[in-house]
C-alpha cells in the first residue's frame, strides 16, 4: 500500500491543500443541482413516439400487434416475425422479413425534429455471413410478403433500404446505410461478434436544410463521413421516408438464437437547445448562489 498522501481521494480531502472554504457543502450541492437539473431537462425534452419491448404471448406474429407495453400505432409488414421470449424472432418461413410503423407521408418533413431509432440486437453465434443481419431504420416503404427480400442492405429495393438505417451483420460487422446506393459506415469483420447484445441507434436531424445522420453502438459514435472532420453524414438530397422499420435476413438455422428487443423511436433535444438550457441553468445557479451569499 502506498502512503496515504498518494491516494487521490485522500488528497482531495486534504484540508491543507483544499481548505474547507473551497470544498464547501454549498459548492457540492450546486454541482449536484446543475447535473440533476440538466439530466431532468434532457429527459423531459426527449419524447418517446414508439416503444415496444414485445411482452407478448410466445408465437404471436409481430405484424398487427400494438407496442406492448409502450406507445405507437400497430406494426404492419411481413408475417415473418414472431414474439418469442419477449423479443422479436425471425420465423422459419423465408429468410428476409420486414415490419414497420407507418408514421404517414411527409411526417418527418412536416414535424422537423431530431429523431432517434434504437434497438437491442443479439445474433446467434451460428451466424457468420454478412447477408445475415438485423437492422432498424427510416424507410420510404414497407414489405408485406412472407419471405421479404433482404432489405436495408439490398441494392434492389429503393424504398426498403433504410435512409438511414443501422445493421448488425452475422459476420460481426456494423453497417450504416444512408440510401440504397450508399453505405456511410462499415466496421471491420468481427468488431461486433455474435453472442453479445448490442444497442444500436441511428439519429436523423430533419430540422436542417440538409438532414444529418449520426449513429451509435453502445454509446460509441460511429464516423459516418470518413476522413472528413466530424462524425456526421450530411445529405445533399434529403431522403423520402415515412416508416420506422425493422428488417432482417436470417435463415432458419440461425433464427432461434437471434433476436431484436426494445425498439424505440423518440425525438431527442437538439445540441443547440441543450447548450441553451445548460446556460440558463448556470444563470439560475449563479442567482441562487448570490442570494445565499
Ligand atoms: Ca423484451
Ligand atoms: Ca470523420
Amino acid at each position: 500500500m502506498e502512503k496515504s498522501g498518494a491516494n487521490p481521494v485522500l488528497l482531495a480531502l486534504d484540508k491543507k491543500r483544499y481548505p474547507p472554504t473551497i470544498i464547501s457543502m454549498k459548492k457540492i450541492i450546486n454541482v449536484f443541482a446543475v447535473s440533476f437539473a440538466l439530466f431532468v431537462s434532457q429527459s423531459a425534452m426527449a419524447t418517446v413516439i414508439i416503444f415496444d419491448d414485445f411482452t407478448g404471448t410466445d408465437g404471436t406474429l409481430v405484424r398487427n400487434t400494438t407496442p406492448d407495453p409502450g406507445t405507437g400505432n400497430s406494426w404492419s409488414g411481413s408475417p415473418g416475425y414472431t414474439i418469442t421470449g419477449n423479443a422479436v424472432h425471425s420465423a422459419t418461413t423465408g429468410s428476409g422479413h420486414f415490419v414497420a410503423m407507418d408514421m404517414g407521408a411527409g411526417y418527418f418533413v412536416d414535424n422537423p425534429d431530431v429523431y432517434e431509432i434504437s434497438a437491442d440486437l443479439f445474433l446467434s453465434s451460428t451466424m457468420n455471413t454478412p447477408t445475415d443481419f438485423f437492422s432498424v431504420g427510416f424507410t420510404a416503404g414497407n414489405n408485406t410478403s412472407a419471405g421479404a427480400n433482404r432489405t436495408h442492405l439490398s441494392t434492389n429495393h429503393a424504398t426498403l433500404t433504410g435512409s438511414p438505417s443501422i445493421a448488425l451483420r452475422g459476420n460481426g460487422q456494423v453497417a450504416v446505410k444512408v440510401s440504397q446506393a450508399e453505405t456511410a459506415y462499415i466496421s471491420s469483420t468481427g468488431d461486433y461478434a455474435a453472442g453479445s447484445t448490442y444497442n444500436v441507434r441511428v439519429v436523423l436531424d430533419t430540422t436542417l436544410t440538409n438532414w444529418s445522420v449520426a449513429a451509435f453502438v453502445d454509446n460509441t459514435q460511429l464516423d459516418l463521413n470518413g476522413v472528413a472532420s466530424g462524425l456526421l453524414y450530411e445529405y445533399t438530397t434529403n431522403p423520402t421516408i415515412r416508416y420506422a422499420s425493422i428488417s432482417s435476413g436470417i435463415d432458419s438455422t440461425d433464427s432461434a438464437g437471434s433476436y431484436l428487443d426494445n425498439f424505440q423511436l423518440q425525438t431527442i433535444p437538439e445540441p443547440s437547445t441543450l447548450v441553451l438550457s445548460f446556460l440558463s441553468l448556470l444563470g439560475f445557479v449563479a442567482v441562487r448562489r448570490k442570494r445565499l451569499a
